[in-house]
């Protein structure tokens, strides 16, 4: 299968799911305490079709199935060679050297180098993203600019009319790009999560950010570990009524690695260079990290707030 990434473990309990004949009983043969336990536990949601659920391959530059991920029709794209090896090096060496470089106190371990949407007041944000404002622009110095060769092939590829540009609240843009470094140190640098319950955060119903249905993940990786740091996706995208079972309302984060064994999933290894491009509703974690190199992660979000307008963000 040419220019395609299916799922790599399908689970034969998928189509089934977790409450499994014998727990579809009528309601009195559970006990009520099983039954609630279970109730509480379970993921509903979206799942794609198994066509559906796969990355398709680009060389360069992103092909038009972004929109198709934007809609959460189709789960993502892997885009080969976006960076040079040259720029993604000077990349990894400013991000390492940056003055501006924070470790994360939102209760998501890990080090940014930019602004974190996640569980922040638009006031807060807003003043965040002009304080790292020309910092974040050194990332860039001496390569290329990536959150702008990015915005411009995705402009490409649209038909006149509709317009990709920074989320804007106040009359500040949004910081269309952050530099990540994950540091959970179990099984997975990065806890299983979804990009979209946080965008629901109460606080932020002013902002534009609030309207998007389907965020996507546009991560290019300037420098990738030897051992582990697979991005790995499952084949559902919880409800707000799962969220809201789990406590996990407007942070989509964590989800029990238990839960999710009965869907199907896909793993990315990316190579230095890489775009991977996310339907970020679909519940998603990074394996544990180790070797010499680090992984660093260039994210930027983006959304359709109306059927012409798509935003970015971090
Ligand atoms: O590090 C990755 O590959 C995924 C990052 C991610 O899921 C996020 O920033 O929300
Ligand atoms: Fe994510």
């Amino acid at each position: 299968m040419a220019n395609e990434v299916q799922s790599s473990s399908t689970n034969p309990n998928s189509d089934t799911r977790a409450l499994g004949k014998e727990a579809l009983q009528p309601d009195h043969v559970l006990d009520p305490k099983t039954k609630s336990e279970l109730t509480h536990r379970r993921l509903t949601g979206k799942s794609l079709s198994k066509k559906a659920f796969k990355f398709t391959l680009s060389s360069r530059i992103p092909s038009g199935n972004w929109k198709k991920i934007a809609r959460g029709e189709l789960l993502g794209e892997i885009v080969k060679g976006f960076l040079s090896l040259e720029d993604s090096q000077r990349i990894r060496e400013n991000f390492e050297q940056s003055p501006a470089l924070r470790r994360r106190t939102d209760g998501v371990p890990g080090e940014t180098l930019g602004t974190d949407l996640y569980k922040s007041a638009p006031d807060e944000y807003l003043a965040k993203t002009l304080e790292v404002k020309s910092d974040l622009g050194r990332l860039f110095y001496g390569t290329v600019n990536v959150p702008l060769m990015l915005r411009e092939s995705l402009q490409r590829t649209l038909p006149a009319g509709i317009v990709v540009r920074s989320a804007v609240h106040d009359g500040i843009e949004y910081n269309a790009v952050r530099g990540i470094r994950w540091t959970d140190n179990g099984a997975y640098s990065l806890k299983f999560h979804d990009d979209q319950a946080q965008l629901r955060d109460p606080r932020q119903r002013s902002m534009e950010t609030y309207q998007v249905e389907y965020p996507v993940a546009f991560n290019v990786y300037p420098s990738v570990s030897e051992i582990g740091g697979d991005l790995v996706v499952y084949n559902i995208a919880p409800d707000d009524d799962t969220r809201a079972r789990m406590g996990l309302d407007f942070t989509g984060y964590p989800y029990p690695e238990e839960l999710l064994s009965e869907f199907s999933n896909v793993s990315v290894i990316p190579d230095p260079g890489d775009l991977v491009i996310l339907s970020g509703r679909f519940i998603h974690g990074v394996t544990g990290i180790g070797g010499q190199n680090p992984r660093i992660l260039l994210n930027h979000f983006g959304g359709f707030v109306n059927p012409t307008t798509f935003v970015t963000w971090s």
